[in-house]
């Protein structure tokens, strides 16, 4: 059976957990504590080389980057196809999923770490925080974690991450005004990609982001209702909110 390693409360495991639940595929939950730096492990990393979840481990071969994951998912199991057959559809959505791993993640990260994260970082003693974080070989990831478990909120982050959201929002809001979904009448992986944001940002208390973009509201309300948008989510106690 395919092994997902993940964490609750993480964006890209939300994402490859919602691309298994819509396939129905089964898998077998490998829980990865990203708190407890249990993705820093010597023997996570063999698998996932950047640290980060999530990995998925099929067939004794491990694949890692949440976008590749959910397109061997759709690529490998049965079921309905989340990828347009139509070429240039298929280019639409690469661009989607593109624009979530370089704009979108990059974005969310600093209302993660500034509202959600810090909080619990900063019960971290300096030792265990330089121990930990002196293994991570991604100096994006360790600048992160000493930023949010050390200082003030970073307002500049904040503002920046709000234009970025008005940005993809804009080009949300243009395609779905044509069209029901990202990528034209199929629901895609592109719309899997951008589902985990609706979570997020109501968790930050950001959900007023969306208010300006009509369309965009009406894909959340078609995304909320989906049973694989509910079984996906974290449940309560995996919430950052509530793990200490
Ligand atoms: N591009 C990667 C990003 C993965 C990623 O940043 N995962 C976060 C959780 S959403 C993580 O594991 N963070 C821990 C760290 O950076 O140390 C993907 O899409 O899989």
């Amino acid at each position: 059976m395919l092994e997902l390693y993940h964490y609750g409360d993480s964006l890209c495991s939300m994402k490859v957990r919602f691309c298994l639940f819509e396939k129905g595929v089964e898998f077998k939950s490998r829980y990865v504590d990203l708190l407890n730096w249990e993705h820093l492990t010597d023997k996570y990393k063999k698998l996932n080389p950047n640290a980060v979840v999530p990995t998925i481990v099929h067939h004794g071969n491990p694949i890692i980057e949440s976008t590749i994951i959910n397109e061997y998912i759709d690529e490998v199991f049965p079921g309905y196809s989340l990828t347009p057959q139509d070429p240039v559809l298929w280019a639409k959505m690469k661009v989607w999923t593109k624009l979530q791993d370089d704009v979108l993640h990059p974005a969310i990260q600093k209302p993660t770490f500034n509202i959600l994260v810090k909080p619990l970082l900063a019960q971290k003693s300096d030792e265990e925080l330089d121990e930990w974080l002196s293994s991570h070989p991604l100096e994006k990831s360790r600048q992160m974690f000493k930023g949010a478990a050390r200082g003030k909120v970073n307002i500049e982050a904040l503002e920046d991450a709000q234009a970025q959201f008005n940005f993809i929002f804009e080009r949300m809001e243009d395609a779905l005004k044509i069209n029901e979904w990202l990528c034209g009448s199929q629901f895609t992986l592109a719309d899997i990609a951008y589902a985990p944001a609706i979570d997020r940002l109501e968790q930050c208390d950001w959900s007023h982001l969306f208010e300006n973009y009509p369309n965009v509201l009406k894909w959340c309300e078609k995304i909320r209702v989906r049973d694989a948008f509910s079984k996906m989510r974290p449940t309560e106690n995996q919430r950052f909110s509530n793990v200490l």
